[in-house]
């Protein structure tokens, strides 16, 4: 069977879902090609913190309703180190800006619920994706579902299948450079149906290792624990995960801590990854498909957001104002923001993680520790220091795409 449409998206995460709302709002067609289930997408846990820019398109794709209501706006979040506790006023310190705590798996629901209301075209469970003729004025995606095997032709293709799917393999090896970075440890993540321990969330940087507190809504929490790349999930019981988070935790917010059983718990590791360019023909490589950042910055979510703005910009200028080269601009103007993105979170995860090998950046780990040591004592001991992790926390405002 062939169909056809303007726009074909490969994958239903949160850049697929966000980018085929506001190119439909747009009047845009497109449809989209997801490998699993909804319940499937809708399992696995994963960010937290919208930027403001975020929140923003999230309001232009009219899927804000519960986001604004179950949605907690933080002005501030904790870094600990040694004892000490630092605030991070994000209000204060970039003058109004603030970001907003509501789950990944949250806005993916909403943003499956508008999809499905528009009567636009989804695949789920489709097997065998490929594209074809990217580099042509007619790529194709070809997959199979129940049996029958199915022919997209469209104008172009954004591929937003995260970093296992196709759509980056598509581009030739030799037309695309891998820029990684893999962390020598993992985040150990626990779901729970208890009280956050803070009403923001706290960054603990200990001996032990690093540790974060966030949270979902004011009744489930979100707690990560770096832990060796060797650790498997079924090692670590809920009672051992959190004796260890005390040890981690700040003395003072102990008092405050409940714990209870895990709903889901998992070990991601960490890279820094990014693949240039972002694009190839009438192929757009969109989120995790074109890049990977260390949650420590609460940056990954927040990159394929702004990735989708400018997409969305740019598609609906070559379809709505004629402007045929417009398209030819995703690739660079993207990875501007990306590469800033990545920067932060790799500093952040030098700076906060404990890396337990003899030689880490070059130089033996005591001197790089005395390093790091400096850093945080210089960046949260200056309002300058604090400002600058402020500003990059909340996000670089979106490029203007005129
Ligand atoms: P996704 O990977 O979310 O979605 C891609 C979709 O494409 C999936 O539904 C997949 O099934 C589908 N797909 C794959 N191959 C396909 C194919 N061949 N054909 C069709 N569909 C295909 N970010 C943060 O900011 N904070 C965090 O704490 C955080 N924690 C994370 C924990 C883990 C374990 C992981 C893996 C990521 C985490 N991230 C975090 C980053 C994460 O939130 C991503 O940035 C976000 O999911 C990116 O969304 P997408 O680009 O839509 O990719
Ligand atoms: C989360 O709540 O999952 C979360 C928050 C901030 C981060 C990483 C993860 O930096």
């Amino acid at each position: 069977m062939n169909v056809k449409t303007k726009v074909a998206i490969i994958g239903a995460g949160p850049s697929g879902l966000l980018l085929g709302q506001l190119l439909h709002k747009a009047g845009i067609d497109n449809i989209i090609v997801e490998r699993v289930s909804p319940d499937y997408v809708l399992g696995r846990i994963r960010a937290g913190i919208l930027e403001q820019g975020f929140v923003d398109l999230v309001r232009e794709a009219g899927v804000h309703e519960r986001m604004d209501k179950e949605g907690h706006v933080h002005d501030g979040f904790d870094i600990a180190y040694y004892g000490k506790r630092y605030r991070i006023d994000l209000n204060k310190l970039t003058e109004g800006s603030t970001v907003m705590c509501y789950g990944q798996t949250e806005i993916t629901r909403d943003l499956m619920e508008a999809r499905s209301a528009s009567g636009l075209n989804s695949y789920y469970e489709s097997e065998k994706v490929e594209l074809h003729n990217v580099e042509s004025d007619s790529p194709q995606v070809t997959f199979i579902k129940d049996g029958q095997t199915i022919t997209i032709d469209c104008d172009y293709i954004a591929g937003c299948d995260g970093f296992h799917g196709v759509s980056r393999q598509t581009i030739p090896a030799d037309k695309r450079t891998e820029h990684e970075r893999i962390y020598p440890f993992g985040w150990l993540g626990v779901l729970a149906d208890v009280p956050p321990v803070s009403d923001e969330l706290i960054y603990c940087k200990t001996e032990r290792g690093f540790a974060l507190a966030s949270m979902r809504s004011s009744t489930r929490s979100r707690y990560y624990l770096q832990v060796p790349l060797t650790d498997k999930v079924e090692e670590w019981s809920d009672e051992a995960f959190w004796d260890e988070l005390k040890k981690r935790l700040p003395e003072d917010s102990l008092k405050n801590l409940t714990t209870g059983p895990s709903i889901e718990k998992s070990i991601a590791p960490l890279r820094s990854f990014v693949c240039e360019p972002m694009q190839l023909g009438n192929l757009f490589l969109v989120g995790d498909a074109a890049h990977i950042v260390p949650p420590t910055g609460a940056k990954g979510l927040n990159l394929a957001a702004s990735d989708v703005y400018t997409l969305n910009k740019l598609l609906q200028k070559r379809f709505n104002d004629n402007d045929l080269n417009a398209p030819l601009r995703y690739s660079e103007i993207a990875l501007r923001r990306v590469w800033h993105g990545e920067r932060f979170s790799w500093w952040m995860s030098n700076m906060l993680h404990d890396f337990d090998q003899t030689e880490v950046n070059g130089m033996d780990k005591a001197t790089f520790d005395r390093f790091m040591q400096s850093e945080l004592d210089f960046f949260l001991n200056h309002e300058e220091g604090q400002k600058v992790i402020a500003r990059q926390y909340v996000g670089m405002p979106y490029e203007e795409i005129n």
